[in-house]
């Protein structure tokens, strides 16, 4: 299939029943020179990855897990913009479903707190230029039962709905916001992009508490800044800009 509303996400599409990772596929792919908006699908993961060596629960048949090879032209420091484009589209697609959801940032999807879907972006730069930025996305739509383990942090489009949803409806729907939003960013719109997303989050004017990788921050999670990056006001009035890490809401 490829939606004729469609410019360049899915020219040319990788669908499997199953594989280890879309986003580790995508990435073989990339390095070989598939091009801009390559899409890779799949029924099911049997490695998928969420940040920081997690895993992401995939089974067969009961999300969307796909992975896009993008070659943006911006610069490596704009690149977690990106992420921003990707949660505003999933966040989007999955409202005309009736899910009134929330974006945490940077990559989460939440819904009444619970995770519906996460975003995992992978940049492959040298110093001054992008080589290609591989968007993982990962929606739970058909999901009845998750694992103990998820069962209290995560939900599904099933599971607030209470019946099945079309997963190529929401996927193609991902995808047609997801072109929409990283026009902008290609125009130099990101404003749109950014106002859209602090309509749809949930994390500023939050008492937050990032765990990065050698210290914790807790703070007023008061904005987030032109390049996406979340701007917190710690207690003694200091305000730190956090790029990636980690977000506990208080
Ligand atoms: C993420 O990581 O949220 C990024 C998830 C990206 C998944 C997609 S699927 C297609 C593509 N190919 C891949 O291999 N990955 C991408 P993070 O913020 O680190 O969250 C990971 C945590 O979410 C785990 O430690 C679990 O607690 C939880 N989790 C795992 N599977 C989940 C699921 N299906 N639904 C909700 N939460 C889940």
């Amino acid at each position: 299939w490829k939606d004729e509303e469609l410019k360049f996400l899915g020219n040319k599409i990788y669908y499997y029943e199953s594989i280890g990772s879309t986003n580790e596929k995508a990435k073989i792919l990339a390095v070989n020179g598939e091009p801009h908006g390559t899409l890779i699908l799949s029924e099911k993961q049997t490695m998928g990855k969420g940040r920081i060596g997690r895993k992401w629960e995939s089974p067969k048949n009961e999300g969307i897990w796909l992975s896009m090879i993008l070659r943006p032209n911006l610069s490596p420091e704009e690149a977690p913009k990106i992420t921003l484009v990707a949660a505003v589209a999933c966040a989007k697609a999955t409202r005309k479903h009736g899910i009134n959801c929330a974006i945490k940032w940077p990559n989460d999807i939440l819904y009444e707190g619970k995770k519906l879907a996460g975003i995992l972006t992978e940049i492959s730069a040298e110093i001054d230029r992008i080589n290609h930025v591989i968007v993982g996305v990962g929606i739970n739509v058909n999901t009845k039962k998750f694992s103990v383990e998820l069962e209290s942090i995560a939900t599904s489009l099933y599971l607030i709905k209470k019946e099945p949803v079309d997963r190529k409806k929401v996927l193609i729907d991902f995808l047609k916001e997801f072109e929409y939003f990283y026009s902008k960013l290609e125009k130099g719109e990101f404003q749109d992009v950014l106002k859209e997303w602090k309509a749809l989050n949930c994390t500023i004017g939050r008492n937050v508490k990032i765990i990065g990788k050698t210290k914790e921050i807790e703070g007023i999670a008061f904005d987030i800044d032109e390049l996406g990056a979340l701007l917190i006001r710690k207690n003694d009035g200091s305000v730190e800009r956090i790029l990636s890490g980690d977000v506990s809401l208080r």
